[in-house]
């Protein structure tokens, strides 16, 4: 008798605490709508992370969080969103870093050329103290960053010839994104570098009103790129991040367990983006040469010619940024190649 009793009580607690966090639960996750943006396609390595994001965060808050991906920059380009965001007209987004340097500067050195020798050391950095670092300095700014995806090492395409020796890019109309970095690089370089939001990059490309470009071999073969680009040069002259980030002002009107779910999804779309973002740049090169695209490499002098040019970009990005995470990158990064 004493232990029927004792496990229907023991039932009863189990069945009464059950509920309590089934409770709690129901309170915590409320139905929201989540208004996430993004600039390529829905065919583009960023489209499918944008879409898992979307299943996890379902998944995970039992069909109460609903994320809406929007692509092909139909809720503005990576600025207008970041702007959105901070005035808590949209929920989140996915863009590039190098569009935040204006919101925070710490960001350009993301921008620096040659920064990282491989997607290893690239991932080492910025999922690390330097990368949170530079990830935090969003907060004040009305965003909070989440985690960072891959764009790429980025390369040259242009309409005009291959760029073999820097001379090459003499004159050459080249469109670069909207910061000073990359600006500052390309004039460098010798191109004529012109700032274009990318949603206007195709059309530009199209009409020639800039002769080329520079982006991830990823989004040269998705957004079709080779329809309207001869040359491809391979440079890999800086590695660029996309970052997830949240409107900081709806950020703070969430529960505990709902900004879990979130950052929880940031971080197993960024692992599913980087995958897939691999695989399908080591794809890439074949397919956009199937499309009829001429590729070359720089040699070995000319390369070296680039790089010495455009390091020279370095000293201004070190200022921006701040000497002491310079140097905090720089220490990272020797630790990494010791290994
Ligand atoms: C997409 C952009 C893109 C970037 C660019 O919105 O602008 O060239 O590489 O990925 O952020």
């Amino acid at each position: 008798r004493c232990s029927v009793r004792r496990s229907v009580l023991a039932v009863g607690i189990a069945a009464s605490l059950g509920l309590a966090s089934f409770a709690a639960m129901a309170q915590d996750i409320k139905p929201r709508l989540i208004r996430f943006g993004y600039g390529l396609n829905e065919q583009s390595n960023q489209g499918r992370a944008a879409k898992f994001f979307a299943e996890q965060v379902d998944k995970a808050s039992g069909g109460k969080l609903k994320v809406r991906a929007i692509g092909a920059a139909a809720l503005g380009p990576d600025t207008q969103m970041q702007q959105a965001l901070i005035g808590g007209a949209q929920e989140m987004m996915v863009g590039s870093t190098a569009t935040l340097v204006g919101t925070a500067k710490e960001m350009a050195l993301w921008d620096t050329p040659f920064l990282f020798n491989d997607a290893k050391e690239a991932d080492a950095v910025l999922d690390g103290p330097v990368g949170k670092q530079v990830m935090d300095k969003l907060t004040d700014k009305g965003l909070v960053g989440l985690a960072y995806w891959e764009n790429g090492f980025r390369n040259l395409t242009n309409s005009k010839r291959p760029v073999q020796k820097l001379e090459d890019l003499d004159g050459i109309k080249l469109r670069v994104m909207q910061n000073n970095v990359y600006l500052d690089s390309f004039k460098l370089l010798g191109a004529n570098a012109v700032p274009l939001p990318f949603s206007e990059l195709f059309g530009a490309l199209e009409t020639k009103a800039v002769d080329g470009q520079e982006n991830p071999f990823n989004t040269i073969l998705s957004s079709k790129f080779f329809e309207v680009q001869k040359y491809l040069s391979i440079t890999n002259h800086v590695y660029s991040p996309w970052i997830v980030t949240v409107s900081r002002k709806w950020w703070d009107t969430l529960s505990p367990a709902e900004q879990k779910i979130l950052r929880d999804a940031a971080i197993a779309s960024r692992n599913f983006e980087r995958q897939d973002t691999r695989a399908e740049a080591s794809r890439a090169l074949n397919d956009l040469k199937a499309k009829g695209m001429v590729i070359n490499e720089l040699s070995a002098t000319e390369a070296a010619r680039m790089r010495d040019k455009l390091t020279r970009v370095n000293a201004g990005i070190a200022t921006t940024v701040g000497m002491e995470l310079w140097q905090q990158t720089q220490a990272e990064l020797g630790k990494l190649r010791a290994k």
